[in-house]
C-alpha cells in the first residue's frame, strides 16, 4: 500500500475532502471522496448557498461554519472506516478572497487545543470579526477607487498586484472594515485568507498564506511574490504587522496538531502543505501546468483560467494575474451568475436537473435568436453593481428560452472575454458542480469550438490540493518531481469520452457570439448614459 495525501476543499457551499494514494514510481490515484454541504448541516447559522442572505451587496459567512465543517467532515470519514493515520500530508484549497480575522489571544487558543472538545467550542474568542466577507461581497467600490486613486489608478494597481482594485479582494475589504469599525480593526491582530485559516488550524498556529492566493488581495506584489508595502500603505494603517511573510507553495509550514492526532487518529508526522486558492489549486488538478489548454470551473462562480509562463494582463481590466502552485502564474476571469444562475432558472421552472439537460438538448443551438444578459446577480464580468437580467426576444416566462438562453450567454461570455489571453486553447478541462451535466457541456465545445474533456471527479480543487500536498512532501524530502510528471495520471487524453463541438451550432455560435457582444456594450452604455 502506497503513501496517501490528503486535499480539503473549503468551498462556498461545502467543505470536501479528496484522497490519493501513491505507488512507488510516484503515479497516484484518486482513491476517496466526500463532501458535505454547509447549509444542509449547519442550518443553526441561517445561512443559504453558504452565505448569509439578504445583505444586498454584502457577502458575509460565519467562519465558525468552516470550523465546524472541518470536525464534522473528519468525523464522518472516521465513521466511514477512512484510516486518517496513512495520511502523510495534507494541503487546503479555500474559496479565494474570503478573509478571517484574529484578536492577539488567536496563537495561545490554537497552540493548546484540547482533544476533548470541539474546535468550534475552543476557538469562538479568537475572533476580532464575527463574520467573514467573501469572494460574492460586491459593497467595496468606494475603497476600491480610494485605493486605486493612492496608487496611481487602475493600470499602475494592476501592474503592481495582477488586478485592478476589485470589491471582493481582500484589501478593498480590509479597508471597508478599517472605516467602518476602526476599533475591531484596532484588534485585530492576524488577517487569514480562508486558504491559510484552515491550515491554522491544522498546525495549530498562525499559518501564511501562498502566492496563488495572495495575488487575490490586491495587496502582493505579483513579480516579486511578497508583500507590496505601497498597497499596503493604501489599505489600511498598521496592515503589515498583522501579516505573516508569503510563503512559497511547494514548502511544508508545520506538522498537524495534536488536537486531530488525539481526536482522529492522524499520525503525528502528518506535514501540512500551504493552502491556496480554488482556483489555483484547480489548475494543478487539472493538470494545466504548461500553455496549451484552459480550465473552465462551473462551481458557484464560473471561472476560466491558464497557465502562464509570465504575467500577462487583460486589457479591458476586467480579469487577473495570479500565481501558480508551480511557482509560475495563472490567467482568470471569474462570474458571479454561475451556478447559482443557471439554479435560479431551474428553480423558477421547477424543473429536474434531467429536465434542465434534455431542454438545452432539444432547443437548437442559437435559440432562434433570443438572447439572454445573465445578470441574476450583480457582476464582475461585466462589472455591474447591480442585478438586471436582459431578456431580448423573450420574457421570463418562456422556460425553453430561458434554459437554453442563460447557458448560451455564460458560454459565449466565458469565450469572448477571454480571447486577451496568451494562448489560443486547443482544449478545454473542466470542473466544478455542473461539470457533471453533459448538455451543459456541449454548448461548451460549440461555443469555445474545442473539445472539452471531463476528469473523473468534479472537484478538481481537492484533487489539487491532494497533489499540492505530495509536492510539497517531496520537496521536502529533497525529492523534485516535476509537475507534468504528478498530474499525467488526472488527465483525460481520451477523445472518445470528450464533448466535441458539432460544425453546425459551431458555424451558428460563430455569428451568434458577435451579437452577444453588441447587446453587451449596447446594454452597458445604455446603463451608462
Ligand atoms: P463550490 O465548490 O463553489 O461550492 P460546486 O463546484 O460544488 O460549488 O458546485 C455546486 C453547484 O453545482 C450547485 O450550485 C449546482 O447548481 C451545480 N450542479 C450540481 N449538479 C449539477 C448538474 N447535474 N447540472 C448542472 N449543475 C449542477
Ligand atoms: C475567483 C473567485 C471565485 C472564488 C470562489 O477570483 O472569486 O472563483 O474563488 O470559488
Amino acid at each position: 500500500m502506497g503513501a496517501k495525501f490528503l486535499g480539503l476543499d473549503s468551498s462556498t457551499q461545502s467543505l470536501s475532502a479528496s484522497i490519493i494514494e501513491v505507488e512507488k514510481d510516484s503515479s497516484s490515484r484518486l482513491v476517496y471522496e466526500s463532501s458535505l454541504n454547509f447549509d444542509a448541516h449547519f442550518p443553526n447559522y441561517g445561512i443559504r448557498n453558504g452565505v448569509i442572505p439578504n445583505l444586498g451587496g454584502v457577502a458575509h459567512t460565519p467562519p465558525q461554519v468552516w470550523v465546524e465543517a472541518l470536525d464534522a467532515l473528519l468525523q464522518q470519514m472516521r465513521t466511514e472506516g477512512i484510516d486518517l493515520h496513512e495520511i502523510a500530508a495534507v494541503a487546503v484549497s479555500g474559496q479565494q478572497h474570503g478573509s478571517v480575522y484574529l484578536n492577539e489571544s488567536a496563537p495561545r487558543v490554537l497552540a493548546a487545543l484540547r482533544s476533548t472538545e470541539s474546535l468550534a467550542s475552543q476557538i469562538k474568542s479568537i475572533y476580532s470579526r464575527n463574520s467573514s466577507p467573501i469572494w460574492m461581497d460586491s459593497s467595496a467600490s468606494e475603497e476600491c477607487r480610494e485605493i486605486s486613486d493612492s496608487l496611481g489608478g487602475p493600470a499602475q494597481v494592476c501592474e503592481l498586484t495582477g488586478s485592478e482594485a476589485f470589491e471582493r479582494f481582500t484589501g478593498p475589504q480590509i479597508r471597508k472594515f478599517y472605516k467602518v469599525d476602526p476599533q475591531a480593526y484596532q484588534k485585530t491582530a492576524f488577517i487569514c485568507l480562508v486558504s491559510s485559516f484552515i491550515p491554522s488550524l491544522l498546525i495549530g498556529k498562525i499559518a501564511a498564506i501562498d502566492p496563488g492566493d495572495g495575488s487575490g488581495m490586491n495587496l502582493m506584489d505579483i513579480r516579486r511574490k511578497n508583500w507590496s508595502h505601497k498597497a499596503l500603505d493604501a489599505t489600511a494603517p498598521g496592515l503589515a504587522l498583522k501579516l505573516l511573510p508569503i510563503t512559497p507553495s511547494d514548502q511544508l509550514i508545520g506538522l498537524i496538531s495534536p488536537y486531530f492526532v488525539q481526536r482522529y487518529g492522524f499520525n503525528p508526522a502528518c506535514a501540512i502543505a500551504p493552502g491556496t486558492g480554488d482556483n489555483p489549486s484547480s489548475l494543478v488538478g487539472l493538470g494545466l501546468v504548461s500553455p496549451g489548454s484552459i480550465g473552465i470551473s462551473l462551481g458557484t462562480s464560473d471561472t476560466v483560467f491558464a497557465y502562464m509562463s509570465q504575467p500577462s494582463f487583460d486589457p479591458s481590466g476586467q480579469s487577473h494575474v495570479f500565481g501558480s502552485p508551480t511557482g509560475d502564474y495563472m490567467s482568470l476571469s471569474c462570474y458571479k451568475n454561475g451556478s447559482l444562475a443557471r439554479d435560479s432558472v431551474r428553480n423558477q421552472f421547477g424543473l429536474s436537473w434531467s429536465d434542465f439537460d434534455s431542454i438545452l438538448q432539444k432547443v437548437k443551438a442559437g435559440n432562434d435568436g433570443k438572447i439572454m444578459l445573465p445578470y441574476f446577480d450583480t457582476e464582475i464580468i461585466p462589472r455591474l453593481n447591480y442585478a438586471e437580467v436582459q431578456r431580448y426576444g423573450f420574457d421570463a416566462n418562456d422556460k425553453e428560452a430561458n434554459v437554453k438562453g442563460v447557458v448560451e450567454a455564460q458560454m459565449m461570455s466565458m469565450c469572448t472575454h477571454s480571447e486577451w489571453m496568451p494562448d489560443k486553447p486547443e482544449r478545454i478541462y473542466v470542473t466544478g458542480g455542473a461539470s457533471a451535466n453533459n448538455a451543459i457541456l456541449q454548448c461548451m465545445a460549440d461555443v469555445f469550438a474545442v473539445p472539452v474533456f471531463r476528469q473523473n471527479t468534479t472537484n478538481a480543487a481537492g484533487l489539487g490540493a491532494a497533489l499540492r500536498a505530495f509536492h510539497a512532501y517531496l520537496n521536502s524530502n529533497g525529492r523534485r518531481a516535476s509537475w507534468e510528471e504528478l498530474s499525467s495520471p488526472y488527465i483525460n487524453q481520451d477523445l472518445n469520452s470528450a464533448l466535441i463541438p458539432e460544425p453546425e451550432a459551431e458555424k451558428v455560435y460563430g455569428r451568434l457570439k458577435k451579437e452577444y457582444s453588441k447587446q453587451e456594450k449596447a446594454y452597458l452604455a445604455k446603463r451608462k448614459s
